[in-house]
Formats: C-alpha cells, structure tokens, sequence
C-alpha cells in the first residue's frame, strides 16, 4: 500500500531495525547487548519504536499548526490505555519486521510484549473508552488531542487474600520509566487554590492569594492506524509551585516549609478507584481543577498562537466533557474570559456554551457528583461567584418559562439546598454545553425521561443526542485475536475491514462453509487453550478447553448482579449434584469465570467477591461435578487480562438490572471476538441484538419500564422469595448452611436479596435459570448452528467500531473534519 511509503522506519530492514535496538540497548540503558533479559529487550524495542511514532507526531502537529483546524480536546479524568508496544507496532505495520528483528536477537515477540506493564490510569469502561476514542480519531485523521492526569498509582492491584477477600496494593507504574511520554518541562501552568475573591462591576472578578500549584505536561503520542496521523494526550502532572516557603524556612519552620510541597505533589497521587459512586473527597476536587484549569489555559494559548479574536474561539475550538468531571472546565473558561480576557460576561457565556458539550455515563442517583458548596468557597472561591451569578440568571430564565413552578426551580437550580448546600455538577454540564448526549439508545431516552427531563422542557429536544459506544478493532480483534483475524483477512481478501468494520458482513457469504467453520471453531479453540494455559500457570487449576467457556469480567457492582450469576452457579451445582452419574455424563460441560475490581469502599462488592471465590473452591474439589463444572475467579482485572479473556468466550454475560447499565462496551468486545451474548435487555445490549438477529442473542429478565414498579412492590408488598422463585430459595438455603464458609459471612448479602432487593434478583431468576438452558441447549443441540450463530454475531458487528462513534462526535457535535498529514 502506498501510505507506507511515507511511514518513518516502515523502509528500514531487519538489519537496521536490530542495530537501532542494540544502540538502545548500549546507549539509552548503558547495558550490556549479550546480557539483558526480556524486560531489557522490551525497553530497548519501545525506544525504538517510540522514534518513529514521535517523528509522525511532530509532522501530524505542525500539520495542525499550519492548517489551522477546527480541534476537538477530550478532556477525561481516566484514560485505560494497557500496554502499548504491539497496538504501536500494528499501526505502524511494522510488527512483522519488528518480530523478526526480536527474534534475531534471540529473544520471542511475545515475552518481550507481555514484560511491557499495563497503564492503568482508568477505573473501566468511561476510562477504556476515552482510550478507544483517541486511537479512533487517530486512524479517522481527526485532530484531537485528550487531556487527562498523569497519576504516579494507577488503578490498584488486586488481591485475592486466602479467605476469598479483595486485597489492593499500589501500581507504581511508572517505576521502571515510562517510555511512551515525553516529557515536557517547558510547558507548564500556575494553577491557584484557595486565596480570596473580590468582585468588580459587571461580574467581573480578581482572584488572588491562596496557594499555586505547578502544571507540568507529559505528551503521549496515539498513532492511528494505517495511517501517518498521530495524535496526543497530554498528562499533567503536579509539583509544587516554590520547593518550599523560604519564609517559613528562614524562621526555622522547616516541617512548614516542606507541608506545601507535599500537599502540592500530592495531587497527581493516584487515581480515586471508585466506579459509578460519587465520592466527595476535598483532594478529587483538587485534581478536577488542577486538571481543568492547565487543560484550559494550554487551550487558550494554542487558540490565541492562531491570532484570531476571541470570539472566534467556538469556531476553532471543541471541547468535549467525559462525565461531570471536568465540568469545573466551564466556570474556569468563564473565569478566564471575563476577568481575565476583559470579554463582556454575556458575550463570554456565549462563547462558552457554544464550546463544550457533556457526554452523561450514568442515571445512577448514586453516581451523580455533588460537591459542597463549603469546600467551593474554600478551595475556588471565584468559580463559586461565578456559579452563583450563573445560576441567578439562569433560574429567572426558568421562573420566566415556568411561572409558579418552584418545585421545578429547585430541582433545576444549580445549588441543591437540603443536605447542606451542594453544586449538583450535572445540572452545571448541561447548563454550559450546547450538546449533552448518553451513551446508548436506550441510556439517552432515559437521560432524556428521567434525571434531565426538566431541561429538555426548558431547553427542548434538540441539545440531547445519543452517540452509541464503541470500541476500537484494533485492540480488540487485531491485536487480541491474531488467529481470527487473520482467518477474517484471508477471508475478505485485505486488512480493510479494520478501518472499515462494516466489512464484516462479507464474512456471511462463509456462514454455512464447512471448510469455514472449521477454521472459525479451530480459531476459538486455540483461543481457549491459550486462556486454560495462562489459568494454569497463574492459579494452578486445569481446565478443559473443549468445556464451554461462560465469562463475566467487569467491575463489581451490585447493579451490574456478578450476584445473579454466582446464584445461578450455585443452582446448577445443586442440579448436578442431584444427578445419576448417568445423567451428569449429559450435562455440558462449563467453566464459568469472574473476574473485576471492587472499589476498596464497596463493602457489599467485596462480599460478593468473597462468595464467589468460596464458591469456587467448594465445586473445584468436589468429585461429583468434576470436569462439569468449573468455578473461578481470576485476579486483577485488566485490559491485558481482557484481551487474553475476550477471544476465549463461548458465552459472555452482561446482566445488569434493566435501565442501569448505561452502555456497556465488553459485550461489543465479546460479539466482535465471536462469543455470544447472554444479557438484559439493557445498555448496548439493545443494539447488539437489533444487529446481530434476537436469534443470535439470549436475553431474559424484566424491562425498564417494569423495574419502578416491581421496587414499589418489594417495598410495601413484598412476596416471600420461596413463593416468587422456589429455586432461588433453595440456593440461599444452601449459601446459609454454611458448606461456602459460615452463614454470618453471607448474611448481609443474602438479606440483600430476601429483602428490599432493589436490583431484582429474585425477579429475574427464573427467567435467567431459563436463558442458561437455552444456551446449553443451542451449544450441544447442534455445534454447527452455534458457530453460525457466532459467525454471524461477528460479522454484523460494524456498527460497534469507535470509528463510528468518533466520526458522529466529529459530526454531529464538533463539527470538525479529518486532516491529512
Ligand atoms: C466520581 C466522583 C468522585 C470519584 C469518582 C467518580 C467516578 C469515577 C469513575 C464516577 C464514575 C466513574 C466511571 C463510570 C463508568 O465507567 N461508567 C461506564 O461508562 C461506560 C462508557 O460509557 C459505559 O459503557 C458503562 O455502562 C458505564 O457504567
């Protein structure tokens, strides 16, 4: 292909490809070339690799400068980038001679790939989709660059303790050097906290005093594949502004003049590991400004290099908002314009809400962020006036469109005045964007319906849309599943389809090919023995690689109910138990796997872990079900784990209470990668079904517009579990005998399901107990049928590529367009 032509380094042979990683390897890590390990190897292959993406990088940036585009800067808390070295290697295309090159220096791609440690700045899915999203705009030749925060922890390291219990310890990802950033120390940004603010007429403002906190930023190169464009994100990280108060050092306070450097670097400390919960931490909000604020300013100088007016900034600038974690980024663009930038306060609203929009993830009451009003004044005094004058101007807007309504006034007002009072920071995303959209259909009806109703009323239809998640393909079939996607380019004749995910459909023509089907299941089968090896050599346990492979990996929530799914374990163990050895040898055969992290504050969610894990080791020893029935839960949870997870899938679940899960992205993962879907007519889920076939999909449970009512009931009707799932009675009888570790243990947990149950398990049980016997049945019914199914499931999954998504944000919202570098 003619693009190659162009790519640095693509040209350069073997030869000149080795030669560079021996000069790495004497020159940047002063070692020895005849004595270094895989971990020496991979350092010195990402250095050279990291030549050729910077020299891309420069040229798609000075592109940029010339041009003069339109950009879009996504600004997220959480990037989930896992490794990089073979994702850079394939965008390249140069993994081949790279492996090559590798191999002549005695070394195998793989152990030099696997020695890379993941970065792990995310929590899940919000995290690994903004990670999508830049490798998308990337390969779409969009100029985008993301802005996040450069933790020194990244997401915690689990444990599993010898009780079953979650254990965390630090990620020090970065202590071997990080060979993917580039630091930057010239750029930096003075971030002010604190101090005292004055107003002048016209709602101008000074802010002065408090404490500054240095901005120091660490570029990220994201090449796009196949192509030379190569975009950014841009890390801050924080240090303190001055070593240390030599005032306070002069008068001998030494233990003063340091305490301001500590609390300073502080803030880049780690990343707070809670998922879908708010957490109203003073040190959170810290980061979220820090973070706004040198994000914006970098913004503004990049803006202001173009010489244009100010007023032209929304003609050049999009900034798009990931959850309401950034929304201090909107009275911070106020703040600059108006006090500093000496634009008119209505003029300056106008620009501002004709920069940002906010993408929502979440219509859990729980997850909303609101922070109170007392730290404001404390830490940002100055965006407290600003948010005040807002929100008085906005709530006569209000009373004007909706006389008499106070009760509408106070839930649309940006200050929640019972529980103390609090900035409800949603309310503050929608107010200054001009586009707020959810993250799947069914997810965008209810923002729309429920938690932003009173704005669409006020506001109209128009400013809410829905963008569907997606995932990039190249991770998550090129790089996960070398096997299949091969099979899939032999098949379809070019690589095309990975730029182009519709292509898949042409794989239908295959759907009854019995030479194909060969192929397909052969692809699986080696993906499994790949996962059975790694499971083998991690916990020791044997697994057979011809059982069906159920998997279930995400964070554990009760929303998302690992619950059901350990319950629905129990039952079938109990069924089998039950069995003539006769009818046992019918059964088919499962291994059924977990694995997620909980948040260290989530004690209900480390229970269910515990129970789990317990539940495993009672079934793994018990001879009865022996090679019918496997259990286990594998620890840490990754994204290097989910790509050697993913391709080994019979059966993947996804099933969260209906009208709680947002979106979801793995069940894209898992039906891209061939696995079928078994879930709740929830999230994403939805769409998948309307693209693969209701066929291809097992679904089960209540619908959303059920659940309100059948909680109202578990509430002031409630009917004995014995009397709505007999089964599900059983298998909690059976938890409370105590044969999985004492009943006090699971109490708390199984008092969750027999009373209150507000996430529905024992409604939905029966229906899910029925949706396992149709998979059996389909898997063992007819083997051929099941790889129909899976086949098709991948091949009408083109909808699902973050390309798409990308694309309709560059569309719809942005309103920018590709640059060809
Ligand atoms: C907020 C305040 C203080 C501390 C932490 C947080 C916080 C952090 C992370 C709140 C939420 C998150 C993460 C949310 C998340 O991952 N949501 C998921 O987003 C995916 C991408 O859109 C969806 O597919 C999932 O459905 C949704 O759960």
């Amino acid at each position: 292909a003619t693009w190659k032509a162009g790519l640095r380094g693509v040209d350069s042979d073997v030869p000149e490809i080795t030669k560079n990683i021996v000069h790495h390897v004497q020159t940047t890590l002063a070692r020895q070339a005849y004595n270094i390990d895989d971990m020496g190897a991979y350092q010195a292959t990402a250095l050279a690799v990291r030549e050729d993406l910077i020299v891309n990088w420069n040229e798609t940036q000075l592109t940029y400068t010339k041009k003069s585009p339109k950009r879009a800067y996504y600004l997220s808390l959480e990037f989930l980038m896992g490794r990089t070295l073979d994702n850079a290697l394939l965008n390249l295309g140069m993994k081949d001679k790279f492996s090559e090159g590798v191999n002549k220096l005695g070394f195998n791609m793989e152990d030099v790939l696997h020695s890379e440690r993941d970065a792990a700045l995310g929590n899940g899915g919000l995290g690994r989709l903004a990670a999508c999203y830049v490798d998308s705009s990337a390969t779409c030749e969009l100029p985008v660059w993301g802005y996040g925060l450069r933790y020194q922890y990244g997401m915690f390291q689990q444990l599993i303790a010898p009780d079953g219990s979650q254990l965390e310890a630090p990620d020090p990802w970065l202590d071997n050097s990080n060979p993917w950033e580039i630091p930057r120390l010239d750029v930096t940004v003075d971030v002010r906290f604190g101090g005292h603010a004055e107003k002048l007429e016209g709602n101008r403002g000074i802010w002065s005093g408090g404490q500054e906190v240095l901005a120091i930023a660490y570029d990220c190169p994201i090449p796009g594949s196949d192509t030379k464009s190569t975009n950014n994100i841009r890390f801050w990280s924080a240090r303190p502004r001055r070593g240390f108060d030599l005032q306070s050092f002069n008068a001998g306070n030494y233990e003063r003049a340091v305490e301001t450097s500590n609390s300073a670097a502080n803030i880049t400390n780690v990343l707070y590991p809670n998922d879908n919960h708010y957490a109203g931490k003073t040190l959170r909000l810290q980061q979220q400004y820090f973070w706004c604020a040198a994000s914006l300013s970098d913004i503004m100088r990049r803006f202001k290099n173009t010489g244009k007016d100010i007023s032209e900034f929304p003609n050049l600038v999009a900034i798009q908002l990931n959850d309401t974690h950034p929304t201090l980024a909107i009275p911070e663009l106020m703040r600059i314009l108006v006090d500093e930038e000496d634009v008119e306060w209505n003029a300056a609203w106008d620009i501002v809400t004709r920069t940002f929009s906010y993408t929502n993830h979440t219509v859990l009451p729980e997850a909303l962020e609101k922070w109170p009003v007392q730290i404001f004044e404390q830490l940002l005094p100055r965006h407290l006036q600003i948010i005040y004058d807002l929100n008085w101007t906005f709530l006569q807007a209000v009373a004007k469109k909706f006389p008499n309504d106070v009760a509408k006034m106070e839930r649309m007002s940006l200050i929640e005045e019972a529980n103390g009072r609090q900035i409800r920071m949603a309310n503050l995303a929608v107010l200054g964007s001009f586009k707020v959209n959810g993250v799947a259909e069914l997810h965008s009806e209810l923002v729309r319906t429920t938690i932003l109703k009173d704005f669409v009323d006020f506001y109209g239809i128009s400013k809410f849309a829905n963008v569907t998640n997606g995932i990039t393909p190249r991770r998550w079939l090129d790089q996960c599943n070398p096997s299949l996607s091969a099979l899939i380019t032999e098949t379809l004749g070019s690589r095309a389809w990975l730029k182009d995910l519709y292509l898949l459909k042409g794989l239908l023509k295959y759907e009854d090919d019995v030479a194909f089907h060969k192929k397909w299941a052969a692809s699986k089968a080696n993906n499994k023995q790949r996962l059975a090896a790694y499971i083998k050599s991690t916990l020791g346990v044997t697994v057979d690689p011809r059982a069906m492979f159920v998997i279930q990996v995400k964070r554990i929530h009760e929303y998302k109910r690992q619950s059901l799914n350990i319950l629905g374990v129990i039952h079938r163990y109990l069924t089998i138990k039950a069995m003539t050895p006769e009818e046992r040898a019918k059964v088919n055969p499962r291994v059924v796997l977990f694995a997620g992290k909980a948040a260290p504050g989530y004690w209900m969610a480390k229970l269910i872990i515990r129970l789990i894990v317990n539940v495993g080791k009672v079934i793994n020893s018990d001879p009865d079900v022996k090679g019918v029935l496997t259990v286990l839960f594998l620890p840490d949870y990754s994204v290097s784990l989910a790509e050697l997870l993913i391709p080994a899938s019979d059966i993947s679940e996804h099933i969260s209470t209906a009208g709680t899960e947002a979106s979801g992205t793995s069940n894209m993962k898992f039906c891209l990668n061939g696995g079928l879907l078994l879930g709740t007519v929830d999230g994403a889920n939805i769409e998948i079904a309307e693209e693969v076939g209701e066929d291809n999909v097992f679904f089960f449970g209540h619908l959303t517009p059920a659940v309100e009512e059948l909680r109202y009931n578990h509430r002031y009707n409630p009917i004995p579990v014995q009397e709505k799932s007999p089964a599900l009675a059983a298998v909690l009888d059976n938890v409370m005998s105590g044969c999985y570790g004492e009943a006090s243990i699971w109490e708390p947990f199984i008092n969750t399901v027999r009373q209150g149950d507000y996430y529905l398990i024992s409604d939905d049980f029966d229906s899910y107990l029925n949706a396992q016997a149709m998979v059996d049945e389909a898997y063992t019914k007819d083997p051929k049928e099941w790889i129909k199914k899976s086949i098709n499931t991948t091949a009408r999954m083109g909808k699902f590529s973050s390309d798409r998504a990308i694309m309709t944000y560059a569309e719809e919202i942005w309103n920018i367009e590709p640059v060809k570098i």
